[in-house]
């Protein structure tokens, strides 16, 4: 608490610190106000079953408790609900309309029920025990018949020592959750969205965007559950060491229904993403690097930094516009004297294809003159008391209204409002503080409990909606983004988020803590976030609200090169940290990597299409692709970027060697061609200017610079293997006009190396010419393109399209 005032008189001053007192006053009397009688009741399991019958999709049962309904949305996606409970719209899950799933149902001699489809067996006992069974007979997962307290509800199931679990969102743990409590005890995780306030360090818990979900992995293969319930909850993991470990999941109030599928990693999240959607294509530009700091006031200091690009030869996509440029933390109003002409100042960015981002926080002023809060006090369109009265609390601008995106209206009346900074030029949206946060002195930083939600014609109190509220409000920005700007692509960055939120906007990883160990923690946060369905996402690089180190900032800079969202970031009053301020050597390491970004576009757009296609993040960890070799089972210090690129970075002070884990295959060293067979572990030497990177071997990496497209082409030393395949997805890199898809198959043979492409989609080639580049100790004699016989000069050469080309050996 000492912390929390601390940092809060720091950033609000003295007299917002006396009225943030005064609005926690405020929260906890209404908290008493409107309190409810505390739950008294019995834990209550489902009792015996009392009948069943036949649904389209499963089987219902009646136990003398609680009512169970399965039902399958595919041989291997099954959904299970236990109640009865409080109903909640189904705002993560898509609407399907899923095919019949032909199961068959039978009566089990201990008068339980079995229920099979093509790929999955669930045994239902008849006092509600459940197990999944794959169609070996082998046990998937085992669960008690949940408990019911009142409200909430408490459903646990075993774990064995091997299961690895991840998920959940936004963790500050071990990428193994059941690993959070180095103690061996048990690893405690809320689901409870919110602004941790201060600077958060690893272990702190919870944070801004939950998921309620996990992965119980063994190797490569386990299983998925997502609980689609947005109460809060907590997850309890037992560790490995402990008696009967089990996973707990409770929930404190609502129906308890979740859904499971099994299988490999990239099936899971697959299957995931179909139940809950999958990631839009991105606006190309959002790839590039972004700079941002709270702390750019006015125009002048957006010239500044922009003269600093140009002058430091670095290259930017898009600029963040913080709190600073509304007047008086007004949302959706320009200050008119720091930002006299927003329009003007976009179409200078456009010129220079730089793009425009503006934060938007959900708090409305509490201002009778203000449109925003006329408007939304006239619509009732605010989450009120039980009384009825819109519930304040302090955030920026003072009091505040905060908008009730449970509400259809409420959605469209907030989507619309983007349009005057569309029409202003204004590119993209960042919605911070959507916790929803609020300035307290102690106690949860969020609206009180009672606060009053519509949902959709359900109602519901902040216990149920705390962690929609930021899903919502990002689906009221995307809808009114693609409503008033349906030629282009909505963008949107986001800090909290639940189930879901991958269909409308990407993450960053909030106020994290400078440090070695925060650094450490930021790669984890990512690659877990990407295993709970959420592929973009990145961090503040150098941390919020220190002053890292010039060695600190630039490792950080490394990692951040190789992440979904890349942009610079820090707090006001903290020392400027903008790509050259740390002066030589650094700016000319933190340029290559920045350059290096860039070349790889293609790349990365290639598998923002991919994650488009299949909910896969773009960051993974290496038992992603190659779980089941026991030496990658619990490397998390380096991860896969796709599935062709190997990326290590350096996280640790003064690093001089670095023990890199190889996968399986062969391992291309990106910096110098040196290729290493694997799985092995090598030692490299280590230096500031680099962290190790590797290229798989057997794929064509594209890469773009100076206006022509590279492939460059990984050989493998095997001769044995198929033709290999790697995809280049192209279009006009915003809206939704035609697209086009490249394949190159490379085949290594005696003779040669034969690289075949085939093109497919109707957006014209749109490099004039391509250059190849063989990364291989091999010589050649020459080579063909299309049958013709061309020049080599030195493994590389320059080549109009073509459909098949030749590289033969030297003798
Ligand atoms: O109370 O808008 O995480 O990125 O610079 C702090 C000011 C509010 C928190 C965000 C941070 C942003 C800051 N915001």
């Amino acid at each position: 608490m000492f912390k929390k005032i601390l940092t809060s008189l720091r950033f609000l001053g003295f007299s917002q610190s006396l009225l943030t007192l005064l609005s926690t006053l405020k929260r906890d009397f209404t908290a008493w106000r409107y309190r409810t009688p505390k739950n008294k009741e019995p834990k209550q399991k489902p009792g015996p079953l009392r009948s069943t019958s036949i649904t389209s999709h499963g089987r219902a049962f009646e136990f003398t408790h609680a009512s169970l309904e399965i039902h399958f949305l595919k041989p291997d996606l099954v959904c299970l609900t236990w109640g009865p409970g409080k109903k909640s719209p189904a705002y993560a899950v898509t609407d399907q309309g899923w095919p019949e799933v032909p199961v068959e149902s039978q009566q089990t001699a201990q008068g339980g029920y079995a229920l099979s489809s093509e790929e999955l067996r669930i045994i239902i006992s008849s006092y509600g025990e459940i197990t999944f069974l794959d169609l070996e007979g082998k046990t998937i997962r085992t669960e008690l018949p949940p408990r019911k307290i009142g409200p909430s509800w408490e459903h646990d199931a075993v774990l064995t020592e091997e299961q690895r679990l991840h998920g959940l969102g936004e963790k500050a743990s071990p990428l193994n959750l059941r690993d959070a409590n180095p103690e061996g005890k048990k690893a405690t995780f809320e689901i409870r969205n919110q602004d941790i306030g201060g600077h958060y360090e690893s272990g702190d818990d919870p944070l801004y965007l939950n998921v309620p979900l996990y992965i119980s992995r063994m190797g490569d293969k386990g299983y998925l559950v997502f609980y689609e319930n947005p109460f809060r909850g907590t997850f309890t993991f037992d560790h490995p060491t402990q008696e009967t470990p089990k996973a707990r999941a409770s929930f404190q109030g609502g129906m308890l229904r979740y859904y499971f599928t099994f299988g490999s990693l990239p099936h899971l999240i697959q299957r995931y993403t179909e139940l809950t959607g999958r990631p839009p294509l991105p606006p190309a530009w959002s790839l590039g690097y972004h700079q941002s700091r709270w702390g750019y006031k006015t125009t002048d200091d957006i010239q500044d930094v922009l003269k600093g690009f140009e002058e430091h030869d670095l290259p930017l996509s898009a600029i963040h516009l913080d709190i600073d440029y509304m007047r008086g933390y007004r949302i959706f109003t320009v200050d008119q004297e720091r930002y006299p002409d927003l329009s003007d100042l976009a179409d200078q960015l456009h010129e220079q294809e730089i793009h425009l981002v503006t934060i938007i926080d959900p708090g409305v002023k509490k201002d009778s003159e203000y449109f925003l809060y006329q408007e939304g006090i006239k619509g009732n369109y605010f989450c009120t008391l039980p009384n009825g009265k819109p519930v304040t609390a302090q955030v920026w601008p003072g009091w505040c209204a905060f908008p009730d995106f449970s509400h259809q209206e409420t959605r469209a009346w907030w989507g619309s409002q983007y349009k005057k900074l569309l029409q202003k030029g204004v590119d993209g949206f960042w919605h911070d503080m959507n916790e929803p946060a609020a300035f307290t002195a102690w106690g949860e930083p969020t609206l009180p409990l009672p606060t009053q939600y519509r949902l959709e014609g359900l109602g519901g109190d902040h216990l149920q909606v705390n962690n929609l509220y930021g899903l919502l409000m990002n689906k009221a920005g995307c809808e009114g983004l693609t409503e008033h700007q349906p030629e282009k692509r909505p963008w949107l960055l986001s800090r909290s988020g639940w189930a879901g939120n991958q269909r409308y906007a990407w993450n960053w990883t909030g106020d994290v803590n400078t440090s070695w160990e925060t650094l450490r923690q930021t790669l984890t946060i990512m690659l877990n976030l990407g295993l709970s369905g959420i592929p973009y996402t990145g961090s503040d690089i150098g941390g919020f609200g220190g002053h890292p180190s010039p060695e600190l900032f630039t490792r950080w800079f490394q990692l951040a090169a190789f992440t979904p969202f890349f942009r610079g970031h820090s707090a006001t009053g903290t020392p400027r940290r903008e790509p050259w301020v740390y002066g030589e050597p650094y700016t000319s390491i933190i340029r290559k990597f920045l350059k290096l970004r860039y070349q790889l576009l293609p790349y990365l757009y290639t598998l923002a299409w991919k994650s488009h296609q299949t909910g896969h993040p773009l960051m993974r960890p290496l038992f992603w692709s190659y779980g089941d070799d026991p030496t990658m089972a619990d490397v998390t210090d380096q991860y896969l970027l796709g599935e062709d690129l190997l990326v290590v970075p350096i996280m640790e002070e003064n690093q001089t060697a670095k023990q890199v884990s190889l996968p399986p295959g062969e391992w291309i060293s990106y910096w110098d061609d040196t290729a290493h067979q694997g799985p092995q572990k090598i030692k490299l030497d280590i230096s500031l200017e680099r962290i190790p990177l590797f290229v798989r071997a057997g794929c064509v990496l594209p890469t773009a610079a100076d206006g022509t497209l590279h492939c460059h082409l990984y050989l493998p030393t095997d001769t044995s293997t198929e033709p290999v395949k790697s995809v280049l997805y192209q279009d006009a890199g915003d809206g939704y006009g035609p697209r086009r898809l490249d394949q190159f198959y490379l085949e290594r043979s005696r003779r040669g190396i034969h690289l075949t492409w085939e093109e497919m989609g109707k957006y014209p080639f749109p490099h004039q010419t391509l250059s190849l580049h063989l990364h291989t100790p091999d010589h050649f004699s020459g080579a063909k393109i299309d049958g013709v016989e061309v020049e080599m000069e030195e493994n590389k050469l320059q080549t109009e399209p073509f459909r098949d080309a030749m590289f033969m050996f030297q003798k």
